[in-house]
């Protein structure tokens, strides 16, 4: 029952979603569905409106942003923001130590560090007096920043008050502002769309949405504040640890990192960084290294400070995610489906830990977005699992050499006309199965291991069948005589004769797989199982009409139209007709609604390294049992599958009680239903 009193209402509404906002944006544990987080706000808005005498800055309500700015007023800080000295291996790590216990000469052998990520993100500082937020400030320069206090009361991780009531009358909490990996290719997916200017990286994203004049711009990007010290403290004692300290503002209601540690010894930071160096890719957000802290803050009075920096905590450094590197030359791939994709060869330079030498440039307006042209000077960045990306053009170092890109006016490969449909920003080739490029790519993908499997055909000998003129389709591959294979360069009898085998083999196969290997535009694994176990033989399948193959999970107007244009085509349907007559076979399964999948109606969460296969070929054995797979551990997840190096997820799902399973038990529970990995 809600209280009687409107009053009344309005402030257990505002704990209400105070301690939500707590539990989502700083605990990272979901506790409430998104539609009753509306409601509330809502009726908190409407009861606002109505009492207006009830109105206070550090209510929830009041993070949209309000009348823009004129201009930023400047900050001078109480206590200077400094920068940290930089360490680049474990020897300079070794020699951090050496000094650190050279200056303490105190006997001791080896000191406690608080070790954290180095966040890719904006420093700030925010001021509470009495609890209550008063101040955001930008660094600057360390003794002067700006004033965003305007934009920071829109992040929903910085609390508008402190909770619990034995927070220092002034504190200054120190931090981090930054945009996760996912918000920002949402944010620049959406400005894609609709033609707008992308953001470089997800720093420069959370950097141009800080510095907004209009709040409301802030409050509509995805950014996060993760808090790493504090400042200025007055009236009232914080813990005598780096570490207890960062404990005590995580219950005042600001987000600490998950990762935080406290190890003992040099060695056992070198650990740390190798640690999270192999989980560098998989985590939600951009770090540039790792900072490692002495842990007693008596020690770190005692070490004091070097010019600009503190003794007492160095930032080991990564490599770098971006780099400069030159354009040498532009090429255009044909794809399964005839997409033409502009593909930048580069000078090759080491990015994110791996030489790079190819850049995808994506389509016809990603050129033109970038106004790139061969001979320049580019910025390359590779992050996470993403594939290396051309961000931008430094164009004061463009040379008088410098030629414009021409986009093809018909296939690169195969001289059919090219198209693109409306709406679309991908230009293909009409020349479907003509096409070389398109039949080496269809049947490399018919061969591949989750489709046909057939060992021995590798995407070097695909190509050279097709350029001999020994295949053009799947079917082909069934027709090969010994000698044929014999006179490829290269190819001795038993080669011959175990790639014979194992297209015999091959022809032994399942409905799922084989809908799967005819690369029919958008239909993945899962979708290619979820049809199979809908219509259960390809019979049903093939002479399904569009509503009926809308009935099918995962199957929405596009993938059903994608699917009726390959039945309709007679020249798809030949090919099929040959499969089967050179004796490609499969079993009929038994039609099983998807609400009868062993799996149904359950929330997995894959994490940490798998062995026998990655974690996106785990998600889709869930998927085909029907499980639903999350990225992120909240009370309705069912099951985590963690492996090696698993984290946060696994000390949430330890929280809260979900059950923890390895992937031994994974491969078990899989065996027992019968899917193959
Ligand atoms: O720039 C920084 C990032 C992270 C820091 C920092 C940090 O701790 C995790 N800590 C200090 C003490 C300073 N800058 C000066």
């Amino acid at each position: 029952m809600p209280p009687a009193d409107p009053l009344q209402e309005i402030e257990s509404l505002r704990e209400q979603l105070d301690s939500w906002n707590y539990r989502y944006y700083v605990l990272d544990e979901p506790s409430v569905p998104d539609v009753e987080y509306d409601r509330c706000m809502q009726r908190l808005l409407q009861l606002e409106a109505r009492y207006p005498q009830s109105q206070r800055a550090d209510s929830p309500s009041q993070r949209v942003g309000g009348q823009p700015l004129q201009q930023f007023r400047q900050v001078a800080h109480e206590v200077p923001m400094l920068s940290l000295d930089n360490a680049f291996s474990a020897e300079d790590m070794v020699h951090f130590n050496r000094r650190l216990l050279d200056r303490l000469s105190d006997g001791s052998d080896s000191l406690e560090f608080a070790c954290e990520p180095k966040l890719d993100g904006i420093a700030v500082s925010l001021l509470y007096r009495d609890g209550l937020l008063q101040r955001g400030a930008t660094r600057g320069d360390g003794a002067t920043g700006e004033d965003i206090t305007h934009n920071v009361r829109t992040i929903r991780s910085i609390p508008l008050r402190l909770r619990g009531g034995d927070c220092p009358t002034v504190l200054e909490v120190r931090g981090e502002i930054y945009m996760p990996r996912a918000g920002f290719e949402q944010l620049n997916a959406r400005a894609r769309e609709r033609g707008e200017k992308t953001f470089v990286n997800p720093r420069n994203a959370a950097a141009g949405s800080l510095r907004q004049l209009d709040a409301r711009i802030t409050a509509s990007r995805p950014l996060e504040m993760c808090c790493y010290g504090v400042g200025l403290v007055e009236g009232g004692v914080l813990p005598d640890r780096q570490a207890s300290v960062l404990a005590r503002l995580r219950d005042w209601g600001l987000k600490i990192n998950p990762e935080s540690a406290v190890v003992r010894g040099i060695d056992a930071c070198n650990a740390y960084f190798d640690a999270l160096a192999l989980r560098r890719d998989s985590l939600p957000y951009d770090i540039d290294g790792i900072v490692f802290k002495v842990n007693e803050l008596a020690l770190q009075e005692r070490l004091g400070f070097v010019s600009r920096a503190p003794r007492w905590a160095i930032a080991r450094k990564f490599p770098a995610q971006e780099e400069i590197t030159r354009l040498l030359d532009v090429e255009f791939q044909v794809g399964r489906t005839g997409a033409i994709t502009p593909v930048a060869r580069l000078e090759p330079v080491f990015v994110g830990g791996v030489t790079v030498s190819n850049a995808t440039l994506h389509n016809s307006d990603e050129i033109e977005r970038l106004g790139i042209q061969i001979g320049d000077s580019v910025i390359v960045r590779r992050a996470g699992d993403v594939i290396p990306q051309v961000v931008s053009v430094v164009l004061e170092k463009r040379p008088d050499s410098a030629r414009a890109i021409q986009f093809p006016t018909r296939c690169p490969v195969c001289q059919s006309a090219i198209e693109r449909e409306e709406g679309e920003a991908v230009w293909r080739c009409m020349g479907g199965l003509v096409c070389g490029a398109q039949q080496k790519a269809a049947i490399k993908h018919f061969a591949s291991r989750r489709a046909m499997d057939i060992e021995g055909l590798g995407d070097k000998l695909v190509e050279q069948l097709v350029d001999e003129g020994l295949v053009d389709n799947v079917a082909g591959l069934y027709v090969l005589s010994r000698p044929q294979l014999l006179n490829l360069e290269r190819m001795g009898d038993k080669s011959a004769d175990n790639l014979l085998a194992a297209l015999d083999a091959s022809k032994q196969t399942t409905l799922p797989r084989f809908i799967f290997a005819l690369g029919i535009r958008e239909v993945g694994e899962a979708t290619a199982r979820n049809l199979a176990r809908h219509f259960g033989n390809w019979a049903a399948l093939a002479s399904a009409t569009e509503a009926q193959l809308l009935q099918v999970d995962d199957v929405g107007p596009v993938v059903a139209d994608h699917l009726r244009q390959f039945f309709d085509s007679e020249a798809s349907m030949a090919v099929v007709a040959s499969l089967q007559q050179a004796g490609v076979s499969w079993p009929d399964i038994a039609r099983q609604p998807e609400q009868d999948t062993p799996l149904a109606g359950q929330v997995w969460v894959v994490t940490g390294k798998l062995e026998a296969f990655s974690r996106d070929e785990a998600k889709a054995r869930l998927q085909e049992l029907g499980a639903k797979v999350a990225g992120s551990v909240s009370a309705k997840t069912t099951c985590l599958v963690a492996g090696p190096g698993a984290g946060s997820k696994l000390a949430r799902a330890n929280e809260l009680g979900v059950e923890v399973i390895d992937e031994q038990s994974l491969l078990s529970l899989l065996a027992t239903h019968g899917v193959d990995i």
